[in-house]
């Protein structure tokens, strides 16, 4: 274990190193553009970056209550915030397909805090009923559920892009997974489709270095993951999972790319997960506190803060207040939250079937009498 984990570690530094990794801003944040080059208004970098820090602070605060016993359960986030970005390369009307570490693309797509902490308490305010223990989704925001199952959502979005593309609709797909996924089935049979119909989505693999326990060097014997996608006839490009900018310049161009009806991309985000997998795992067993170290260095949020800082977008100060006024939105949220009853248990029975079966609907009576007996 212990050389696995040495030869795990040398390889992320000669990746890091890779000149074929697109990459604009450096770790302290000095850009290779203007912030005028990239296209997007000051208002909405500042965007990208309340909703990046808004996620990591909501990141932390679950966390916590998760320990003290508030909330069930939670994967961490903390890494992943610049996926915020690409909320940005979207229209509205195009359809999201996340992942159970896209906190910050939920925030920055119109999530609020509020609803995000009722769906982890699992109250009677929960949009989700407790279905989907990680983030959530939004019908109105046309963000779909994470699945549970790794990779499932990956068929259905080609599917779904497909019959945007047969509809005539100017919309696009953009799917979500991580490099565990690539290994599944459902990656490879829905990268076939889509580069067979020129399917209008895109694909961002979320490359953070593990699937749980198991590092990529022992994911894939290919040079990356963004190579994949030459086998199946379209685009790959890996690019700085820390880095918003060549993120959202990336996402931008191969969002353009689907719309205009190209076909499809697939976008490796290298980024590293910094925290456990999830509150029920100790990553220390697997891999080196200098490993984290080095890849803390280059975290995506004090380096966009960096970047807008030196800019001149935002101030020191302004984000001293920007950090406030989330932290006492959290709080709020929290409190709020805290004040609802907990779901009903009996409503496990609820949407099972579309109509109301005798067989459940006993099943439910028998499951309240029991917990009115143990009251
Ligand atoms: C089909 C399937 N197999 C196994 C699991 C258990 N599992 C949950 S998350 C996970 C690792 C996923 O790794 P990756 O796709 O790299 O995403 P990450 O969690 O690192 O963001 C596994 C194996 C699962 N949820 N679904």
């Amino acid at each position: 274990m212990e050389k696995y984990k040495i030869l795990a570690y040398n390889m992320l530094i000669n990746e890091l190193e890779s000149q074929s990794i697109f990459k604009i801003m450096s770790e302290d944040g000095t850009s290779a553009r203007d912030a005028s080059e990239i296209g997007l208004s000051h208002e909405q970098l500042r965007g990208i970056y309340r909703a990046m820090l808004a996620a990591r602070l909501l990141d932390e605060w679950l966390m916590r209550i998760q320990r003290v016993g508030k909330i069930p359960f939670h994967a961490p986030n903390i890494g992943h915030e610049a996926v915020a970005a690409i909320a940005y390369a979207l229209k509205e009307h195009d359809w999201i397909f996340p992942s159970h570490r896209d906190l910050a693309l939920q925030i920055a797509r119109g999530v609020t805090l509020e609803e995000l902490v009722a769906h982890y308490m699992v109250n009677a305010k929960s949009p989700f009923k407790g279905r989907d223990i990680l983030t959530i989704g939004n019908k109105k925001l046309r963000i779909f559920l994470p699945p549970i199952p790794i990779s499932t959502n990956i068929p259905p979005a080609v599917g779904f892009a497909m019959a945007c593309k047969l509809r005539k609709r100017d919309e696009v797909a953009a799917v979500f997974f991580g490099d565990g996924a690539t290994s599944k089935g459902d990656f490879h049979e829905a990268m076939n489709f889509a580069g067979v119909f020129k399917a209008p989505i895109v694909f961002f693999c979320e490359n953070n270095q593990y699937a749980i326990s198991c590092p990529v060097v022992k994911q894939t014997a290919s040079e990356s993951l963004a190579i994949k996608a030459t086998a199946y006839g379209f685009p790959g490009i890996r690019v700085d999972g820390n880095d918003p900018l060549a993120v959202y310049l990336a996402a931008r161009e191969a969002v353009d790319r689907a719309r205009s009806g190209e076909g499809p991309t697939l976008v490796e985000l290298f980024m590293y997960r910094l925290g456990p997998h999830s509150t029920a795992d100790d990553a220390m067993r697997y891999r080196t506190i200098e490993e984290v170290r080095m890849w803390e260095e280059r975290e995506p949020v004090k380096r966009f803060k960096c970047f807008l800082v030196k800019s001149g977008i935002m101030s020191e100060e302004d984000d001293r207040k920007m950090r406030e006024e989330i932290e006492a939105a959290i709080r709020r949220a929290i409190e709020i939250n805290e004040e609802q009853p907990p779901h009903p248990p009996e409503s496990i029975m609820d949407d099972v079937y579309a109509e109301r079966l005798w067989h459940i609907e006993e099943e439910r009576e028998n499951l309240s009498s029991e917990l009115s007996n143990k009251v």
